[in-house]
């Protein structure tokens, strides 16, 4: 039986600057290059940012491959610190601005819709210096400044914008469990951050739309979606889901699509004493400026159980990783993460934002399978035959496509990611490509999920 998706499906691949680029514009450092360049035995076999894949010199035939491989859409972003000189004003770079309108003509000239996106964590070291970065509501009005320069310059081409990638990740690696650079625990600074997100979000949206030029264009945002299971009927258990809920998924769910904060989550963080600090303009602001189209970032869910100490307050046990996974059922995938493969969550997601957020366009923005050692799976021909890949896709489409013929309004699935690329501490541990990047060399080679995903975008869907 063949799967059909809908007409003018995204069959994409999801990259960013700071993973594939390689350090250009070296006048400015973001976080990653920052902490690489002050701490490389913080990073798996001390390998940084600084060529990544390469994409700077070598992205005309990166993006031949990515066309080789059937992509109809690729996402990307620009990296802030390439694009602008200085901050403040945010006058350009030359060198940005010619590579990034290089980049999206190559795109187009191939076929591809380029898909881009304004912030991949890669915030600029010295406003985190200066100001404390998205602690600030200053550097909330810098990044607008920025965003409005990138609509400007590529809006004519550019049609798909989302704001952040992950917002969550950036508040709980750098403010709450010490992932990313610098590693603070903070609780109260955490829930700043998130707001500050959820508002800079808000005002990239608001100039994007006074730009009448780009009416014809849509503005989103990218969400890492962890659907939070009980891992048991207990009560207990089902009651911490409920708050894991509220904290990992709804705190910018709600901000994006329906204009306001979850009044449960307010009411858990006052209780707390670490609720935000707001402005009834920059309520206004939200609640004005949602978004068009969403991105779902899906790789695993939470099995949560009851915490030790008081299951009501957040704050009390998120530093504790409360959130961490108890032993996973069934497969797992990232030797160093054991996250738990279970494809049905993306037709739970399908649902949810069907039934919940007014039935919004969305797509599944990065899904993949990262895979350590992959040299392993070499064949006689110099492939990588990666059928643990394909299978991991075909799950996932399988139940994407339930949702979608249960009426949820998925028009794209993008594969983390298109070319073996750099994975911020775990450099290139987990591999996660179509195309197969041989670091030592930068030769790439098409993998059997690349020649699989090409014949499924060609059909616009498989034989289960
Ligand atoms: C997502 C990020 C990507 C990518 C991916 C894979 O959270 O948006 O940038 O890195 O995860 O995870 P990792 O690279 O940590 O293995």
């Amino acid at each position: 039986m063949q799967l059909n998706f809908p007409d003018n499906f995204w069959w994409g691949a999801a990259t960013s600057g700071p993973q594939s680029e390689g350090r250009f514009h070296k006048s400015h450092a973001n976080v990653f290059d920052y902490w690489y360049d002050t701490t490389p035995t913080d990073f798996h076999d001390f390998v940084g940012p600084n060529t990544a894949s390469d994409f700077y010199h070598s992205f005309r035939a990166d993006i031949k491959l990515m066309k080789q491989v059937g992509l109809n859409t690729v996402r990307t972003s620009i990296q802030w610190t390439r694009l602008i000189d200085d901050f403040e004003t945010a006058s350009l770079n030359p060198d940005g601005v010619r590579f990034y309108n290089d980049v999206i003509d190559e795109f187009i000239a191939n076929g591809i819709t380029p898909i881009i996106n304004l912030h991949h964590f890669d915030l600029p070291v010295e406003l985190y210096q200066q100001y404390g970065g998205w602690e600030s509501k200053h550097v909330t009005d810098l990044y607008a400044k920025y965003a409005e320069q990138c609509f400007r310059l590529f809006g004519d081409r550019v049609k798909n914008w989302f704001t952040f990638n992950e917002p969550m990740v950036i508040v709980e690696g750098q403010y709450l469990h010490q992932f990313h650079y610098p590693k603070i625990v903070d609780g109260k600074k955490a829930v700043q951050v998130a707001y500050n997100l959820a508002l800079a979000s808000a005002k990239a949206i608001a100039k994007y739309r006074s730009l009448s030029k780009n009416n014809d264009g849509k503005i989103g945002t990218i969400l890492n979606l962890t659907p939070a299971y009980a891992a048991s009927d207990d009560p207990a258990d089902q009651k911490a889901a409920h708050i894991a809920e509220l904290w990992t998924n709804k705190l910018f769910l709600y901000p994006a699509i329906l204009g306001h904060f979850s009044e449960e989550l307010v009411e858990l963080l006052t209780k707390d004493q670490v609720i935000w600090q707001s402005t009834p303009e920059e309520t206004e602001l939200i609640k004005h400026n949602t978004i068009d189209q969403l991105g779902v970032n899906y790789y695993h869910p939470f099995r949560v159980q009851r915490p030790d100490i008081s299951p009501d307050s957040l704050m009390d046990w998120m530093p504790n990783k409360y959130f961490a996974n108890y032993d996973m059922p069934g497969r797992v995938m990232n030797v160093d993460k054991g996250w738990e493969i279970y494809p049905k969550a993306l037709y739970d997601i399908a649902l949810n934002i069907r039934d919940e957020y007014h039935n919004i366009p969305w797509f599944v923005s990065e899904n993949g399978m990262g895979v350590s050692r992959e040299e392993r799976y070499l064949n006689d021909q110099g492939m990588i035959d990666d059928q643990y890949r394909i299978k991991f896709m075909k799950e996932h489409l399988t139940w994407l496509h339930k949702g979608i013929t249960a009426g949820s309004n998925c028009f794209g699935y993008h594969v983390w990611t298109p070319i073996d690329c750099w994975s911020w501490a775990n450099a290139y541990r987990n591999r996660y490509g179509l195309i197969r990047n041989d670091i030592r060399t930068q030769t790439k080679t098409i993998k059997a999920s690349g020649h699989w995903l090409a014949e499924t975008s060609k059909q616009n869907g498989f034989d289960i």
